[in-house]
C-alpha cells in the first residue's frame, strides 16, 4: 500500500516539502546531492495505516533524544538529489520513526533508502525544537552561494556584525529574521561536533551558517525555514553587487534599523 494513500494531512506536508525541495533547486543552493532536510510528522501520520517497519537504522549521538521518543520524521535520503526530492519525496526520503533507548531509527517507509547523512544533526535539533513546545519542527539545511562566500571572510565570522550587515541591506531581513544568524565554525559534515555545535548556537538563533559549508533554519513551518533562507540571501547578493559596482554599501542606518524593530515590535538589538 501506498503510506500515503489514507494519510491526507501526511500528503499536504509531503507536497509542501517537494516544493521547497524544488525551490532549492531553482535557487541553485542543492547542487548534486547538497543539502537535507527534516520534519516531524508525528501528529500528521495516521498509525492505522502503520503495517510494519522495513528495517532499522542505528545511530550514535551522545545526547539524549528523549523527548522525540517515538516520533515520526519525515528525512531526506543519503545521497539524494534536491530536484529528484521535489519530484517524488517518499522515494528519495524517507518515513522514520525515533527510538531514543534502543539509538536506532526504525524505517516505517524507505524504499532500501539510507537517512541523511546529518541525521545525528537533525535528531539533536528536532529533540531540541520538540523540548521547547514545537511539536512541528522542521530543520532545513542547504547551500546557498552568496551566504556561504561570506563566511569564507573572516570579517564576516562574526556573529554581530554579519548580522547587521545583512539586516541594514534590505528592511525585510530585519523583520523576517529578528534574532540575526548564528556562526558554526567549520566541522566535519554529519559528525557529533557539528550537531552539538549547531545546538549551542540554536539557543540564540533560529538560522544559522556552517563556516564553509551552507546555512540551517529551524521553525514549525517549512515554508517560513526557506523564506528566512531567501532573504538573507538577498541581502547578500545586494551586499556583493554594491560592491561590484565599486562602492561599499550605506545600508540602512542604525535609526532607520531602530525605526523598524519598533514598527514591527521586534526586540531593539540595533
Ligand atoms: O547531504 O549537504 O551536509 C549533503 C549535505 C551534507
Ligand atoms: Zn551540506
Amino acid at each position: 500500500m501506498n503510506i500515503a494513500d489514507k494519510n491526507q494531512e501526511l500528503i499536504i506536508e509531503l507536497e509542501q516539502i517537494a516544493e521547497v525541495a524544488g525551490f532549492l533547486w531553482q535557487r541553485n543552493w542543492a547542487e548534486a546531492n547538497g543539502g537535507n532536510i527534516s520534519v516531524n510528522l508525528t501528529e500528521k501520520y495516521r498509525t492505522e495505516t502503520f503495517t510494519g517497519f522495513e528495517s532499522v537504522f542505528t545511530i550514535n549521538i551522545s545526547e539524549d533524544i528523549s523527548s522525540i521518543d517515538g516520533n515520526i520524521f519525515f528525512v531526506t535520503g543519503a545521497g539524494k538529489r534536491m530536484r529528484d526530492i521535489a519530484r517524488s519525496p517518499l522515494n528519495n526520503g524517507l518515513l522514520i520513526r525515533v527510538s531514543n533507548e534502543k539509538q536506532q531509527v526504525e524505517i516505517i517507509d524507505g524504499k532500501a533508502l539510507t537517512p541523511t547523512s546529518e541525521l545525528p544533526s537533525h535528531l539533536i535539533i528536532q529533540n531540541f525544537l520538540k523540548r521547547n513546545g514545537i511539536n512541528n519542527g522542521v530543520v532545513l539545511h542547504t547551500h546557498p552561494t552568496e551566504l556561504i562566500a561570506f563566511s569564507h571572510c573572516d570579517i564576516f565570522l562574526d556573529s554581530s556584525h554579519l548580522t547587521h550587515t545583512l539586516w541594514s541591506m534590505i528592511p525585510e531581513a530585519r523583520v523576517l529574521v529578528p534574532k540575526g544568524i548564528g556562526i558554526v565554525p567549520y566541522a566535519l559534515t554529519g559528525t557529533d561536533i557539528l550537531a552539538q555545535a549547531t545546538l549551542k548556537e540554536l539557543e540564540k538563533h533560529d538560522v544559522l551558517i556552517w563556516e564553509k559549508h551552507g546555512v540551517l533554519s529551524v521553525g514549525k513551518d517549512i515554508m517560513e525555514c526557506f523564506d528566512i533562507i531567501d532573504v538573507l540571501s538577498k541581502a547578500a547578493q545586494i551586499y556583493l553587487f554594491s560592491r561590484s559596482l565599486g562602492c561599499e554599501p550605506k545600508g540602512l542606518s542604525k535609526e532607520q534599523l531602530k525605526e523598524l524593530a519598533a514598527a514591527f515590535k521586534l526586540p531593539d538589538t540595533t
